[in-house]
């Protein structure tokens, strides 16, 4: 009943194309490993506010982004070795299921292969690409050999059949394929620069996936495969932050989530030995409910707080019923 399945997102393997990338780590997102450190996430559903807050795993566990149960919101999951660490649920915590896939090492690609609305993960060894259509370990529903052993593939559903297949990109050109087999592609389309960091989403919520370009912390994002300009520019986050690609709230639409360190307040630039340092532990600042936007957001931050056993350090929740600023809009 997932008729807009989230999507599926990628991004470039920017390290297989060999190429230096500009500020900023390396983009990924849904469909393969998102790269870069950091258990602190960030997440957007219109590009500007912060939905979601919350730390998940370590900073240096493997990240993938994915509709496990098939609800309809992505979320996250980590790898460690060969175990992956599954959540169904956009606050951190302890992981929904545990299971084992694959050998350590392995390219793992994430997606929903068989249309049934969940995403799972395949194996990818070269060009052969174990394909398992159930969250758990054991052996692949399907292995089969696509393109060559250096390529890299991006995932999505580019024809709104609700399955996600490959487009193996080289340099600024893209080959779309639309069933999970070799043979020649479906369409190829020629798309940005060369040394570009692309992401793959449903920016528009219609059901296909499409590109867009990331350059520093602006999105360029295209609704049709094809060249030219983008049908929209977003900015979001830092250029230095990780990046990656999901459907948070289940409106169908994706947007982007951020990767970062957990970095306690910087310090003052220049000494100030007359004024006490404020606490790391302390958010930098103190927010009252006028500084956020719906009650949602608002709740967020305090829940971050709270997580971290410091309570409601901003004093939210006047009437201590666990809901922060209740007079905004949700
Ligand atoms: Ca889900
Ligand atoms: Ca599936
Ligand atoms: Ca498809
Ligand atoms: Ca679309």
């Amino acid at each position: 009943m997932n008729l807009r399945r989230s999507l599926s997102a990628v991004a470039v393997a920017a390290l297989s194309l060999g190429l230096a990338l500009g500020a900023g780590s390396p983009a990924l997102a849904k469909g393969e490993v998102v790269r870069g450190n950091g258990n602190e996430y960030f997440l957007t559903n219109n590009f500007s506010g912060t939905a979601h807050r919350f730390t998940y795993g370590k900073a240096t566990d493997e990240l993938f982004v994915g509709d496990w149960d098939g609800d309809g919101r992505d979320t996250l999951a980590i790898r460690r070795g060969n175990t992956f660490y599954v959540s169904n649920s956009l606050t951190g915590g302890t992981a929904d299921k545990t299971f084992k896939y694959g050998r350590r090492g392995d390219v793992i690609l994430v997606g929903d292969w068989n249309g049934d609305g969940k995403d799972t993960f395949a194996v990818r060894r070269g060009a052969e690409y174990h394909v398992k259509n159930s969250v758990t370990g054991g052996d692949a529903d399907r292995v089969f050999r696509y393109g060559r052993a250096k390529d890299t593939i991006l995932v999505g559903d580019w024809d709104r059949d609700r399955r996600d297949t490959f487009a193996v990109r080289r340099g600024s050109v893209y080959h779309v394929k639309n069933a999970l087999r070799g043979g020649d592609a479906d369409t190829v389309v020629n798309y940005g620069r060369e040394r570009d960091v692309v992401l793959v989403g449903d920016w528009d919520g219609d059901g296909d996936d499409t590109f867009a370009v990331r350059r520093g912390n602006e999105y360029h994002l295209a609704n049709k495969l094809r060249g030219g300009a983008a049908d929209r520019v977003e900015k979001y986050g830092s250029s230095k932050d990780t990046v990656f690609v999901g459907d948070w709230n289940k409106d169908g639409k994706d947007t982007i989530g951020l990767r970062r360190v957990w970095t306690p307040s910087p310090e003052p630039a220049q000494p100030a030995p007359s004024k006490p340092k404020p606490s790391p532990s302390r958010p930098p600042r103190d927010l009252d409910c006028k500084d956020f936007r719906t009650q949602r957001e608002a709740q967020a931050e305090y829940n971050y707080w709270k997580n971290k056993g410091l309570g409601d350090v901003h004093d939210l929740d006047g009437d201590n019923d666990g809901k922060a600023c209740e007079s905004l809009p949700r």
